[in-house]
């Protein structure tokens, strides 16, 4: 690693020993775009990296609601805004038990460069709770919501900081948001993109990132000579992203095989129905075992890591970070995989992705590879700043052309700095050449 690089990441490591999530994407990330350091010694001397690593501002904050029985809980909030070089913050709102600050911050980081392999003005930011939706009443995902709302709303808006949907973030929880920041604020704007779409929301706003994620795919394996066609295809998640990857991989023509949530996976070698996945995940809120109960031929495994081991073409990891280790990514080589693209962010380990590339699997990584949600919520945004909505097909098609045109550049930089077909390293060095152009053309702030 470049001695500049190296330092910002020991002096990184020794401030944040406890960040794990952080720290991983974060080496990725620096080991990733030493090399340009060295073609830019400039950098160092602008403290530029130091700054890069250090989000502009965090904020944490308590949720205090009252639960259906009357009882005071009480979740922590987050806001991190990391990075506004080349846009107001952008990023989602995760709900889930596990997150912390190291998560957000994971995520944030990524969200950055995510957002400038868009090609759209967006800067980086995301945030979220350790509260729980599941097996909550909508009642009490509201007065959560609500309560979120009411100290998130000051850090926030149009031109500021505009957050979106992630884990546990969807349609319902949205709306809810929004009502709150309307009712505080007065103000009817697009501050919160994947919105309904009565009241400014995007249409193909919630298939974009799985289509997105396809495009991706698609672009990856046309420049490879291959294909999606006759594919067996393994996604793992059953949630937002995951069941518009599956919708589009079967238009595609290729067939998945198998599903997951965090209990368990299903397996079905006539290819998913996707029309009981969506009545189960999207209508019911249940679990993916009752998918075997009611499709023939297909079966139930308990334990959602060894979805790994169905054989399969093509792997589509987009759950959550670090669901694809070493022992997994071990599996799918031993059965013949030809590519893995993330469509959830970081789902694979450190050595997981090392192991897949060395093994000649084609590798696409998450923040190239599932910035179609973030880019759709960009046109989302234009259109509400335009007072317009446009079709499924024109937003669709602008979808497809922007995850072209980020494979392109991706590809061209893997190329031009010596790791010809390493789309982790061109995605990084991709992403980061523009951040890196503002912050230098803005001073030292
Ligand atoms: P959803 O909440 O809609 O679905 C999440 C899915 O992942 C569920 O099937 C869930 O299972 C599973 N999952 C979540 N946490 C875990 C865990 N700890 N272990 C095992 N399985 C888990 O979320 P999304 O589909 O929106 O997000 C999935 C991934 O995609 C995330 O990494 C997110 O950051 C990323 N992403 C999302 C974008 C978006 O536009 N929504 C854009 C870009 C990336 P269960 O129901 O059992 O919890
Ligand atoms: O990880 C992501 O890119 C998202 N959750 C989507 C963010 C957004 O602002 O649409």
């Amino acid at each position: 690693m470049n001695a500049y690089v190296q330092k910002v990441y020991d002096g990184l490591k020794a401030r944040n020993a406890h960040e794990s999530e952080f720290l991983q994407a974060a080496y990725e990330i620096l080991s990733s775009i030493s090399p340009v350091f060295d073609k830019h010694p400039e950098y160092e001397r602008a403290g530029l990296l130091d700054r890069f690593v250090e989000p502009e501002r965090t904020v944490l904050f308590r949720v205090p609601w009252v639960d259906d029985k009357g009882q005071v809980q009480v979740n922590r909030g987050y806001r991190v805004q990391f990075n506004s070089a080349i846009g107001p913050y952008k990023g989602g709102l995760r709900l889930h038990p596990s997150v912390n600050l190291s998560v957000i911050k994971f995520l944030g980081f990524e969200q950055i460069l995510k957002n400038s392999l868009t090609g759209l003005p967006i800067g980086g930011g995301k945030g979220g709770s350790d509260f729980d939706p599941k097996g909550k009443s909508d009642n009490e995902v509201m007065r959560f919501c609500q309560s979120f709302m009411t100290e998130l709303y000051r850090h926030i808006g149009k031109d500021v900081d505009v957050p979106a949907g992630d884990i546990g973030v969807g349609a319902r929880e949205i709306g809810y948001l929004y009502g709150q920041y309307k009712r505080i604020t007065g103000l009817y704007e697009g501050v919160l993109t994947g919105k309904g779409l009565t009241y400014g929301g995007s249409l193909a706003r919630k298939e974009a990132t799985g289509f997105g994620l396809c495009y991706f795919l698609n672009a990856m394996l046309k420049r490879n000579g291959k294909s999606v066609e006759g594919k067996r295809v393994v996604i793992s998640g059953s949630g937002n992203v995951a069941i518009y990857a599956c919708q589009k991989v079967t238009e595609m023509g290729g067939k998945v095989v198998a599903m997951s949530d965090s209990n368990g996976y299903i397996v079905d070698e006539n290819g998913i129905n996707l029309d009981v996945v969506k009545q189960i995940k999207e209508v019911e809120r249940g679990r993916i075992r009752e998918y075997a109960a009611r499709v023939p031929g297909s079966v139930y495994c308990e334990g959602c890591r060894q979805i790994w081991t169905v054989k399969c073409d093509i792997a589509l990891p987009c759950a959550t970070q670090n669901e694809l280790d070493l022992e997994g990514a071990k599996a799918l080589v031993a059965n013949g995989v030809i590519a893995v693209a993330e469509g959830a962010n970081m789902p694979s380990t450190l050595d997981a992705t090392g192991y897949l590339q060395e093994n000649n699997v084609l590798f696409g990584p998450a923040k190239a590879a599932n910035a179609g949600g973030v880019a759709t919520s960009a046109l989302e945004m234009s259109q509400n700043s335009q007072r317009l909505s446009w079709t499924f097909e024109e937003v669709d098609a602008k979808l497809k052309g922007i995850m072209e045109n980020i494979f392109a550049s991706v590809d061209a930089a893997s190329t031009e700095y010596g790791s010809e077909g390493n789309y982790v390293v061109g995605a990084n060095i991709a992403g980061f050449l523009k951040v890196a152009d503002a912050m230098m053309a803005q001073g030292a702030v």
